[in-house]
């Protein structure tokens, strides 16, 4: 399969970064999946069970899943965005869990927004299958425009609605999307926090956030989380195979529901708060999955 170079000036965001080789060299997304695969392997001389890709706020939450064994820049596997693009580089870790269980974190995931295109969205999930994973865990921040979930809360999500106009998909990949966030992933989750709340999470393409009049669509649409990632991510996940547990947490109001504004400070502070909670809460989830 070949990208068609013309895709990426169509872009309506002007560009931030540097095209990824897939899409000035027309590689494969899958073989370049492959090949971020064999990397990986090379530096950490092991294949993994379960990924864990980090959202904001979620940064914090990764150090206590078990010991770091390996600790990658990003930028040195083949599709990862270079170092310094948002001023702080991506890293890939390889943990080892108390159960003994290999778990590749991914930590500063490709927006749409970025400009890069939705393999380079997509690179992160088609690595982790290439890698061994059966599982994926998306996490991410996102606004609540169900006010059931206040700031510092984490949501398991139920559903998503993919409101960004974009797929993550090329050709005809007709994927099943009915059970998309894994009904057994999530019952295991509420296992381990009987407290989690379940919501539908829309992706908007971003960066801005949103208007109030398009939060009130979004709920009228029947949608509790908002944000800008995880909706592609899961549908290229799922067409690899990839068991999907999706968890936001949510880090502000959405727009116009409280009285407020939205800034990027409020985001990390939320973050670093629930921190301790998000770590446990990731750690219990992956020891039961291998359980
Ligand atoms: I963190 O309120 C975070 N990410 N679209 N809206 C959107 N993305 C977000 C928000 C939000 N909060």
């Amino acid at each position: 399969m070949t990208i068609d170079p013309t895709a990426t000036t169509s872009e309506t965001t002007p560009r931030t970064t540097l095209a990824t080789a897939a899409e000035t060299m027309h590689i494969d997304p899958y073989q370049q999946a492959e090949q971020a695969a064999a990397q990986l392997l090379g530096l950490t001389s092991r294949q993994h069970q379960i990924a864990v890709v980090l959202g904001s706020g979620w940064l914090q939450a990764a150090d206590c899943l078990g010991t770091m064994d390996h600790d990658i820049e990003s930028s040195q596997v083949a599709g990862f965005a270079a170092a310094g693009v948002q001023g702080h580089a991506g890293r890939i870790r390889s943990i080892t869990t108390e159960q003994g269980a290999a778990v590749l974190v991914i930590a500063g995931r490709t927006h749409l927004y970025e400009g890069r295109g939705v393999d380079a969205v997509a690179h992160g999930v088609r690595t982790a299958r290439a890698a061994g994973c059966k599982v994926v865990i998306l996490t991410n921040g996102c606004g609540g425009i169900n006010t059931a979930f206040t700031p510092g809360t984490p949501v398991l999500i139920s559903d998503h609605i993919n409101y960004t106009g974009r797929t993550s998909l090329t050709g005809a990949r007709f994927v099943d999307m009915s059970a998309a966030y894994s009904p057994r992933l999530r019952a295991l989750a509420r296992e381990v926090d009987p407290s989690l709340g379940e919501g539908v999470y829309i992706q908007f393409a971003g960066p801005q956030y949103e208007t109030p009049a398009e939060i009130r669509m979004a709920q009228a649409m029947g949608a509790d989380l908002v944000g800008m990632s995880t909706a592609l991510e899961v549908i290229a996940a799922r067409e690899v195979g990839l068991e999907v547990l999706g968890i936001s947490l949510v880090t502000n109001v959405a727009a116009g529901l409280s009285d407020g504004t939205l800034s990027h400070a409020e985001v990390l502070a939320a973050g670093l708060a629930a921190a301790p909670r998000l770590g446990v809460l990731l750690r219990d989830i992956i020891a039961r999955i291998q359980g």
